[in-house]
């Protein structure tokens, strides 16, 4: 298990915009934990779904992996003639996770690439993973690279999505972001780290509304779209190639 993150303990006293550092990756596992209701069910939704959809010889993607728990997943769902393809921007977070994954047998079974998903290769894929990782995007960045996801895909092949959501009503945004805040302050984070952690996301982490996550989908040819977990303001989606 990963040290306790105690980053905004004191508040945000670099002033910063947040980022995936070193600081952050050590901390990682915890403030995830501790910060996205659902995460951990999230992990067993790829599996089962990776199961169900996983075409032999095909590739497998996780984009904006950390430190590999959705890798993990994949990994567990996959035949051995396939290889999970493992990308993150964060030279830190993709050094400890090819670390971490050193010490398994199955690490030639996972290709780690430190880059930028928007410059990554989708290619000859049945499941691609996006785990509360397009809500850090630009928005223009999010259609082209769905467009290309869809291209990459094969027929049947899907893509899982878990994002962090607001609402089209600003009352039930405000209501459930109070609600998110009492299970983080559940979590132990006081009201400190709270308002300071959502002070360094400001322009970092930008949500979406449900419907333009299904619209984008739509409009890259996606015909058939599921919502497989629903937790608050964060949400999980299966598109699927026909
Ligand atoms: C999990 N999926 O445990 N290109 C590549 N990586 C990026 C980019 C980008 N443009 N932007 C952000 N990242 C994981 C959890 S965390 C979610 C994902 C969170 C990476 C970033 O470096 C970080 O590792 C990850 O996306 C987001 O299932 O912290 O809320």
């Amino acid at each position: 298990m990963s040290k306790r993150d105690k980053i905004f303990e004191e508040g945000n006293v670099s002033g910063l915009p947040f980022t995936f550092n070193q600081e952050v990756t050590e901390v990682f596992e915890d403030m995830i934990d501790r910060s996205v209701p659902g995460y951990s069910t999230s992990l067993k939704v790829i599996q089962e779904q990776t199961k169900k959809h996983f075409i032999t010889q095909s590739n497998v993607y996780d984009l904006g992996c950390s430190l590999g728990a959705s890798t993990t997943s994949l990994l567990n769902a996959i035949s051995e003639q396939s290889k999970v393809i493992a990308i993150d921007s964060s030279e830190p977070m993709i050094r400890s996770c090819h670390d971490r994954f050193k010490k398994q047998i199955r690490e030639d079974l996972v290709e780690f690439i430190n880059e930028d998903i928007t410059n990554s290769a989708i290619d000859n894929a049945s499941v691609v993973v996006i785990n509360f990782v397009l809500q850090f995007l630009k928005i223009e960045e999010r259609t082209l690279l769905f467009k290309k996801i869809y291209n990459g895909l094969i027929p049947g092949g899907i893509l899982i999505l878990s994002e962090k959501v607001h609402f089209s009503s600003e009352r039930k945004t405000k209501e459930v972001s109070n609600i998110y805040h009492s299970f983080k302050s559940k979590n132990g984070y006081t009201k400190l780290e709270i308002s300071s952690k959502r002070d360094s996301l400001e322009g970092v982490l930008v949500t979406e509304t449900e419907d333009q996550h299904i619209t984008r989908a739509k409009e890259v040819g996606f015909k058939n779209s599921n919502k497989l977990m629903s937790n608050l303001n964060f949400l999980t989606y299966k598109f699927k190639k026909i």
